[in-house]
């Protein structure tokens, strides 16, 4: 656990106030946490009088485009950057931002990470980690209570999003007294808990919810009902009409079993390739497992890719959980 000095909060305002351009990123297939942290945090740069330009490195999802007055630009050729300033929010590794990496290495311009992840590979001039925090957005949140810039009613629901996925809707053990006393606060500020919740919760698409059913088919138990898999082929997303998109958080489905501990859903890929999303309710730490193979993430919630077929990649997983289990 890595606790923050005010130091720390006044290098960021120091850099913040002395650019003009600033660009803004996060990681490769943006998640609540991401998405709310950006839109929050553009937000306060542009009522700062500062020009900025928020990029993507893959798609939006549908059910994030309520927090956005226009949709962000995805990165491509055609990307020019130019500023004096990069914010990089909930990731601090290179890996979570293909075709953004590469500018970041050979770039110059000064750096600002703001994450809670374990894993890093310091990109930042200046960082604000605090692996502490159920969600970056604390983190955010945090800073604007620092620093007194106005927390408007966008603001707040952007942090009060980003906070209630990454906390599964205040269900995960991440869930403490500061993520409670803050979305306190930014219910005070305006939010509107029970619009949110029909806005992330109850606005699947009718593909999304195909592809859902699909996923739920494929249910596996395995190790005295302890370890569920589940799995998505490209067929599956064709059937549905469903994107890669449509699967954020359908891995939780299964954990309504009350023998499931871990859990672990197999995505094939385009390019063939099995993307492991894996889940625990704390008997194993499933960022070791995912570490193993070059993955990584928390304690319980972690992802690798792996290579196909996907009976070959299931019984990596497998044989590593049993292991967890046995100790
Ligand atoms: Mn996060």
């Amino acid at each position: 656990m890595i606790f923050m000095a005010d130091n720390d909060f006044q290098k960021a305002v120091e850099l913040i106030n002395k650019s003009g351009n600033v660009l803004l990123t996060t990681h490769i297939k943006p998640d609540g946490d991401a998405c709310g942290c950006v839109v929050a945090i553009s937000e306060t740069l542009i009522a700062l009088g500062k020009n900025v330009k928020t990029l993507l490195l893959s798609e939006l999802p549908q059910w994030y485009e309520f927090l956005f007055e226009q949709k962000p630009e995805v990165v491509s050729e055609k990307t020019s950057i130019d500023c004096d300033l990069i914010i990089i929010v909930d990731t601090n590794t290179y890996n979570q931002l293909p075709k953004f990496d590469e500018y970041l290495k050979r770039s110059d311009k000064p750096i600002l990470v703001i994450d809670h992840h374990v894993t890093t590979n310091g990109l930042g001039n200046v960082e604000l980690i605090d692996t502490s925090a159920a969600a970056t957005a604390l983190i955010v949140f945090d800073l604007l209570k620092y620093t007194g810039w106005p927390i408007t009613t966008k603001i707040s629901t952007a942090l009060f999003v980003a906070i209630a996925t990454d906390t599964g809707w205040f269900r995960f053990s991440n869930t403490d007294s500061r993520t409670l006393k803050t979305c306190a606060e930014l219910i005070d500020a305006g939010v509107n808990p029970t619009e949110i919740y029909h806005d992330l919760y109850q606005n699947f698409s009718h593909q999304r919810f195909k592809l859902m059913t699909a996923m739920l088919n494929t249910l596996e138990l395995h190790l005295d009902g302890r370890y569920a898999t589940q799995h998505l082929s490209q067929q599956d997303f064709k059937r549905a009409g469903a994107e890669y998109s449509d699967t954020e958080n359908l891995i939780n489905e299964c954990q309504r079993i009350g023998s499931v501990e871990v859990v672990a859903l197999f995505v094939e890929l385009a390019d063939g390739r099995i993307k492991c999303s894996l889940r625990s309710s704390g008997a194993a730490d499933v960022r070791k497992i995912a570490a193993k193979f070059g993955g990584g993430g928390h304690t319980m919630a972690a992802a690798v890719y792996l290579n196909g077929p996907l009976e070959d990649a299931k019984q990596l997983i497998k044989t590593e959980v049993e292991k967890q289990f046995l100790n």
